[in-house]
Formats: structure tokens, C-alpha cells, sequence
């Protein structure tokens, strides 16, 4: 059987290599030597990508790929590829959408009960000795009974919602428009920050999303206010969460992502009430895998009937 010519960026897992292997003829854009002079020469052969939420479809790769059909990506995000472009071409588009949302609704419960226990700190205190010298850590804020602002009650804010109320919060949202759920709605991201002591990003990165969370937003969640990121790093505005952080216009934050990542600003790395982690709230064996596993069968399922079985909006209609 002829394989189907697959263009390959990012790293996969064994586990997907092998599962594709027997259909498709995998090529790797980030092992060539001359990306560009490699694109030129070969990219009119994929008919199939598979990418991740990070690089998504780079323009060269997009203008390389004439006879492009299908794009099958790590992730539920998939704000670096220009879908609606896919879908005008007629090229499927295809994510990993539901298979994380505990996970990332976990690694929220971790960072807020990183900042607001002050974990890190905490830890260092025990193990540098301070515990012996000083006397006793402070005391911390408790997590109990918060009033909590959910800026994206999707699959995973809702997911992440449940999760709260396992500590009695009451609960606030902002999205683009009002659920049928039993959570306060707010139709500004900054009326959300204003009634919360804490608030977490979960919206798509994109445009429209852009810096929702700047320096006005920041404000409205106050002095004692917690800010949680675990959606895109493009929906805050660093610079003035930073700026709020040293200020103490907020009094902590938890951040998964970055707006120029892999790098974190130095301020960031600096600061005692801010816990970081290099965006790996899906990062599990057990997720990432049934996130590859996901990939693969959308390709698959390409291959037999061209269908993908978990299309993004933009591309379901084809
Ligand atoms: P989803 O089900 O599509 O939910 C997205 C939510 O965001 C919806 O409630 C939507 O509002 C809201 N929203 C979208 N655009 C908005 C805007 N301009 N203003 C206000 N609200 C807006 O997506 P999901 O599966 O929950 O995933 C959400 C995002 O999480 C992903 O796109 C990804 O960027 C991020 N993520 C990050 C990680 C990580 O590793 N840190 C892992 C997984 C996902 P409506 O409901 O009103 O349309
Ligand atoms: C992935 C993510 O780590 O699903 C998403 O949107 O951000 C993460 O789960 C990422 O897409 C892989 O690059």
C-alpha cells in the first residue's frame, strides 16, 4: 500500500510515530537542514500535517502546501492556525478538545493553592533550615469559601468551575455570552475581576482575547486578588501584570503561559507570590497520551473517509 506523505512539526510521541506508521510517509520539517529550499522542493507532496498548539501552521508552511487536506494538532488550542484560512481552502482542521480538561483544570487548583499557600516559599523555609533559625512560616491565605471569576466557562472553565466548588466558591464568569448554569455572569472581564478575589484565564488565545487581562482588569481584582493563567499568554498583558504585581495592585499569580515562550520575563522569575510552571497543564503520561492518541485518529479517520472525527468550529461544516 502507497503511505500518505505526512509533514511533521513539533515532536510526537513513539507511541503516535508507530500507530502511524503503517499509512503514513512521516517527514520531520524541523530535522532539514535548509527549511526553506526543503518547503520549496517538497511541499506541493502533504496532503496531511501534523503540528501542535505551539507552532501550529507557520506561514511558509502554509504558502508550501498547495495540495494541503488535513491538519491534525496536538492540543485544543489552535490559535497559531489560521482556520478560517484552512476551511476557505477546504483543508480540515482538527484538535484534542475535552480529553485535557481535568488536567488543566487540576494544574488551576495547583497554582491557586501554590500562590495562596505559598508553597514555594513555604517549602524553602522548611528545607533551607529558616524553620530552625527563624521560628514558624506567616500564615497564608485560605482558599476556602472565595469568590471566584472564571474569564471562559468552556469545556475546561467549566471543568475547572466544578472543581471549585469542591472548596465552596462562589462562582463568576465572564465569556462571549451567558450560560444556562447557576454561576454569575459578567458581561466585562473587568465586572468579572471586580466582584472576584480570584480570576482564571481559560478563553482561546487569538485576537479577540488580546490582553482581556491588562492593567484595568488587574486593578478590579484588588490588592488581595489572585490572577491565575492557564490559557494562552496572549491573553494577559505582561507587562502591566508585572507592573501590578511589583505595585501590589494584585496580591499574587499563578501562570502557566507566557506571551513569548519559551522566555518568562526576569521580573516574573523574581518574585516570591508568583509560581510559575513552562505551560504543562496538560503535561500527564495519561493526558498527552490520550491527546496522541486523539491525533493519530483523526488522521486515520481521514484516511479511510475523509472525515475527522474532532473538527474545530471553522472547519465542521466541511
Ligand atoms: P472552549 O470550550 O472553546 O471554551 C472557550 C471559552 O472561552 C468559551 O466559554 C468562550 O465563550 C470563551 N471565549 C472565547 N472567546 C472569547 C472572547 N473573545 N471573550 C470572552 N470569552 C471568550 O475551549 P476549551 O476547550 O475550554 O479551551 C480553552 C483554551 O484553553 C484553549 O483554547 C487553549 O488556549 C487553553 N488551553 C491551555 C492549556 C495549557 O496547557 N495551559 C491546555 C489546554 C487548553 P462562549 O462560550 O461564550 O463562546
Ligand atoms: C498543549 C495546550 O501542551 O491544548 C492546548 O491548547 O496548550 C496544551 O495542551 C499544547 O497545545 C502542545 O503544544
Amino acid at each position: 500500500m502507497t503511505k500518505v506523505k505526512l509533514l511533521q512539526i513539533g515532536g510526537i510521541t513513539e507511541r503516535m510515530r508507530a500507530a502511524l506508521a503503517d499509512q503514513f510517509d512521516i517527514d520531520i520539517l524541523f530535522d532539514q537542514p535548509d527549511r526553506a529550499a526543503f518547503l520549496a522542493a517538497h511541499g506541493a507532496d502533504y496532503p496531511a500535517i501534523l503540528t501542535n498548539g505551539h507552532y501550529g501552521v507557520p506561514e511558509d508552511v502554509d504558502a508550501a502546501t498547495p495540495n494541503l487536506k488535513v491538519v491534525s494538532s496536538y492540543g485544543v488550542g489552535y490559535d497559531a492556525i489560521d482556520a478560517d484560512a484552512c476551511a476557505a481552502r477546504g483543508i480540515k482542521v482538527a484538535h484534542t478538545p475535552d480529553v485535557l480538561n481535568d488536567e488543566v483544570a487540576d494544574t488551576f487548583v495547583l497554582l491557586w493553592l501554590a500562590v495562596s499557600r505559598e508553597l514555594i516559599p513555604s517549602d524553602r523555609h522548611a528545607r533551607s533550615g529558616k524553620w530552625e533559625t527563624d521560628g514558624n512560616y506567616p500564615l497564608t491565605r485560605s482558599v476556602q469559601n472565595r469568590r471566584v471569576g472564571i474569564l471562559g466557562l468552556g469545556r475546561i472553565g467549566q471543568t475547572i468551575a466544578e472543581r471549585c466548588k469542591a472548596f465552596g466558591a462562589d462562582i463568576h464568569y465572564h465569556a462571549r455570552s451567558e450560560k444556562d448554569v447557576p454561576y454569575t455572569y459578567h458581561a466585562t472581564a473587568a465586572d468579572c475581576a471586580a466582584a472576584c478575589e480570584v480570576l482564571v484565564a481559560i478563553t482561546p488565545g487569538g485576537a479577540s482575547t488580546r490582553h482581556m487581562v491588562n492593567a484595568e482588569v488587574l486593578k478590579a481584582l484588588g490588592p488581595d486578588g489572585i490572577f491565575i493563567n492557564v490559557a494562552r499568554g496572549s491573553v494577559c498583558d505582561e507587562q502591566a501584570l508585572v507592573e501590578a504585581l511589583q505595585q501590589g495592585k494584585i496580591a499574587g499569580a499563578g501562570l502557566d503561559v507566557f506571551e513569548e515562550e519559551p522566555k518568562i520575563p526576569d521580573a516574573l522569575k523574581s518574585m516570591d507570590n508568583v509560581v510559575l510552571t513552562p505551560h504543562v497543564a496538560s503535561g500527564t503520561h495519561e493526558t498527552r497520551q490520550a491527546m496522541g492518541d486523539l491525533v493519530v485518529a483523526n488522521l486515520q479517520q481521514w484516511l479511510k473517509d475523509g472525515s475527522v472525527k474532532t473538527a474545530v468550529p471553522e472547519c465542521r461544516h466541511l
